[in-house]
């Protein structure tokens, strides 16, 4: 037998297997009645745990009231805890839900690693768990259902890449970039540095000179943005992994007598209205789109891996890019 023939004949019984498991699964899950003592679900609702990363970001807030709005909109009983940005926090709460017995587990993580064990326990106690907007970086991908949310990578690659552009044709003088990172050990913290990184290689002159961790918040963009501005000597472009770090280094300019937007330039992810209001006013000067209206996505997913349907491993947002007349005809309809 060739090597292929028995591996695809390993994957088809892998295939079998796998909805033969969901089958199984979906036989140990479905909602049960009303038990003495109340067991979540007891009124045939779909009963979701979901674990927030916190409150750090206009980007957070648009992204919670989708889950809370869709939830109530799909007739799911929502559970909702914010974790404050501690991962500890998150374990609490996802233990909390599987203690519960909730139908389903939803949970953005707030870094990638370190989830192995209490997504062990939902497992063993037949608890799907459903990724949503940030990844956990394991090996065992059997402990996740799917992962839905955008691809970090690719919103740091359009970021580098409008840099390179800018540059384009022009002398090879150095061009000092500052990077505002996210919260440490977060998916979109590592992934939009790597793409941003990646892409910026295409021009020499352009060089990441200082970068360091806001959190994702405002006022660390600010803080991190004043003491660069102390400490380095030239500064070109701020590239901020947020539209609130953004906006704090903008503060951090304006105080040091700086114009934004002119004197040094600034790009930034996830063009929520206030960073959209920025640009369209000329002191940011490029957003790459993140979309945190994953919510209907998110219930629509849940229903389906409740119901023991198949659904892909991986389900991708879409998203855009803006200048600032972009921003400018975009703002009028922005949701959040
Ligand atoms: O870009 C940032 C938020 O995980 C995509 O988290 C999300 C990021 C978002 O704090 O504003």
């Amino acid at each position: 037998m060739s090597t292929l023939t028995s591996r695809r004949m390993l994957l088809g019984r892998i295939a079998a297997a796998a909805v033969l498991a969901t089958a199984l699964a979906a036989c140990g899950s479905a909602p049960t009645p009303a038990a003495p003592g109340g067991a979540a679900g007891g009124d045939g609702k779909l009963v979701m745990g979901f674990s927030q990363v916190g409150a750090e970001s206009g980007w957070r807030t648009a992204n919670t009231k989708s889950v809370q709005e869709s939830a109530a909109a799909a007739g799911v009983e929502l559970k909702f805890s914010d974790a404050q940005q501690k991962q500890e926090n998150q374990i609490k709460a996802i233990r909390s839900y599987i203690q519960q017995k909730v139908d389903i587990i939803a949970f953005s993580p707030v870094v990638e690693t370190g989830w192995d064990a209490v997504l062990q326990e939902a497992k063993r106690a037949n608890i799907p768990v459903i990724l949503t907007d940030r990844a956990v970086d394991s090996p065992d991908t059997s402990l996740y259902k799917t992962f839905l949310g955008s691809d970090f990578v690719v919103e740091g690659t359009k970021a580098g890449e409008w840099l390179v552009a800018q540059y384009q044709g022009a002398a090879a003088a150095p061009v000092a970039v500052v990077e505002l990172q996210g919260t440490t050990g977060a998916a979109p913290a590592i992934d939009r540095k790597e793409g941003f990184a990646k892409a910026i290689a295409a021009n020499p002159s352009i060089s990441v000179v200082a970068s360091q961790t806001g959190d994702f918040t405002r006022s660390g963009g600010k803080q991190v943005m004043e003491a660069f501005l102390k400490s380095q000597p030239k500064i070109d472009v701020v590239y901020a992994h947020n539209d609130d770090m953004a906006l704090g280094a903008i503060e951090a300019i304006e105080a040091a007598g700086k114009v934004p937007g002119k004197d040094i330039k600034i790009i930034s992810v996830d063009a929520v209205k206030d960073g959209m209001t920025a640009l369209s006013q000329g002191k940011i000067n490029f957003i790459v789109e993140c979309n945190p209206l994953l919510g209907p996505q998110l219930m629509d997913l849940a229903k389906k891996v409740h119901a023991g349907e198949q659904v892909p491993a991986r389900v991708l947002t879409e998203e855009t890019t803006f200048d600032q007349s972009q921003a400018t005809a975009a703002l009028p309809e922005r949701k959040y």
